[in-house]
C-alpha cells in the first residue's frame, strides 16, 4: 500500500469516528505535532490580541507547522481566576495574566502595582526588563509556571465613573469601584476609603451597566477596546499604577516541546511583546481625544494628594512589610523611595 493511500485510509477512518463534520479539525491535527491553546481576558481588538495572532502565525511558519497556537481571547475559556487554575493544571498551555492577580499564587508579582510607584514608561521598562522583573520571574518559576522574559503592556490605570468626576482622594470616599480580584487592589482602594468590589474583567461591562458599581479603573486602551466609555461618563487621569501581563506557559506542556521549538516560541513571543508595547504607546497619543469625542469627560487631578492619603492610611508601610525587604528594595532601586 502506498503511503498516500495509507494516509488517506487513516484520514477517512478518523473522519468516520468524528462523524465527518470535523474534517477541518482533522487536517489541523494531522498537520501540527503540537496544538496549544493561548487564553486571555482582553477584547479581540486590543493590541495584545492583534500581536498574538501575528505571533501565532509566525510560530506556525517558523516551526514548519509543528506548533499551532489557537487563541481564545475575551475570557472565552473563563474568567482570570478560572484561567489561572487552567494554566496550572494544563487545561490551557499559554495564558497572559496581570501580575497583581497572579499574586494570589506568587505574592511578589504584585510589586509593580504599588500606588504611584512609577512616574513614566521609561522607568517601568527599565525595572520590568531589569532586576525587578528578573526577581518576579524567578518567583513565578518557583511556583512551577514558565514565564517569558518580556512582560506585555496593560498600561497606566485611569479611573472612570458614572455620576461624578474624581478630582482628589476625598471623592473616593464611599465610591463603589470595581477592582480586579487581587488583594493589593482591594487594599489600595480601602486605603482611599472607597468601597471596592473584586470582580473579574469578564463581568465589568455588565457590572457598570447594571450599576452594581459606579466606577472602575483601567488603562485608556481598555476603556476604548472594551467600550467601557459606553457605560461611564467621567475619566480622571489618575495614573495610580502601572500594570502588565506576564506571558505564562504550563510547565509540562512547555517541556514537551523540543528545545529548538522552545527557542522559536520564546523569541517570537518576546518580539510580539515589544511590538505590543509600541502599539500602546502610539495609541496613548490619540486615545484621549478619541474618547472625549465619544463623550467621556476628562480631568487630570494632581497625584500628590492621592499619594499622601495612601501614606497616611499606612498603605506603603503595610505592603513594604508584606513584600519584604528584598522585593521592596528592588522596587525602590528602580522607581525611587516610597515609604
Ligand atoms: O481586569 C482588569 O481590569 C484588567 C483587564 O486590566 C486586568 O487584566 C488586570
Amino acid at each position: 500500500m502506498s503511503v498516500s493511500r495509507r494516509t488517506l485510509l487513516k484520514a477517512s477512518a478518523a473522519v468516520g469516528l468524528l462523524g465527518g463534520a470535523a474534517a477541518p479539525g482533522l487536517a489541523r491535527a494531522q498537520q501540527a505535532e503540537f496544538s496549544y491553546k493561548y487564553a486571555n481576558n482582553l477584547p479581540d481588538t486590543h493590541p495584545l490580541n492583534r500581536r498574538a495572532r501575528e505571533m501565532a502565525a509566525a510560530i506556525k511558519a517558523e516551526t514548519g507547522g509543528r506548533l499551532e497556537i489557537r487563541i481564545f481571547p475575551n475570557n472565552q475559556l473563563g474568567a482570570d481566576t478560572d484561567m489561572l487554575n487552567q494554566i496550572r493544571s494544563g487545561g490551557v498551555e499559554f495564558f497572559t495574566l496581570s501580575g497583581l492577580i497572579l499574586a494570589t499564587l506568587v505574592p511578589a508579582a504584585a510589586i509593580n502595582g504599588i500606588g504611584f510607584a512609577f512616574p513614566d514608561y521609561d522607568t517601568v521598562w527599565k525595572a520590568m526588563d531589569g532586576e525587578l522583573g528578573g526577581h518576579i520571574r524567578g518567583e513565578i518559576t518557583k511556583a512551577n509556571l514558565v514565564v517569558m522574559d518580556k512582560i506585555w503592556d496593560n498600561g497606566f490605570r485611569q479611573t472612570t465613573s458614572a455620576n461624578r468626576p474624581i478630582n482628589g482622594p476625598d471623592d473616593f470616599k464611599g465610591f463603589k469601584i470595581r477592582v480586579p480580584v487581587s488583594p493589593l487592589w482591594t487594599s489600595m482602594f480601602k486605603a482611599f476609603d472607597a468601597a471596592p468590589a473584586a470582580i473579574n474583567f469578564s463581568e465589568v461591562y455588565s457590572a457598570l451597566q447594571t450599576k452594581v458599581v459606579e466606577g472602575q479603573e483601567n488603562p485608556l486602551v481598555l476603556i476604548a477596546t472594551a467600550k467601557l466609555y459606553e457605560v461611564q461618563k467621567y475619566c480622571a487621569l489618575t495614573n495610580h499604577m502601572w500594570d502588565g501581563f506576564w506571558f505564562l506557559a504550563n510547565r509540562r506542556a512547555w517541556e514537551k516541546l523540543p528545545e529548538d521549538l522552545r527557542a522559536i516560541v520564546a523569541n517570537t513571543i518576546n518580539a510580539a511583546a515589544a511590538n505590543e508595547r509600541a502599539d500602546i504607546a502610539k495609541l496613548n497619543q490619540t486615545l484621549h481625544d478619541d474618547l472625549a469625542a465619544k463623550g467621556l469627560v476628562f480631568n487630570q487631578p494632581s497625584p500628590a494628594p492621592f499619594r499622601d492619603k495612601l501614606r497616611k492610611a499606612g498603605f506603603y508601610a503595610e505592603w513594604k512589610a508584606k513584600f519584604g525587604e528584598q522585593t521592596w528594595s528592588l522596587l525602590e532601586k528602580s522607581a525611587g523611595k516610597l515609604a
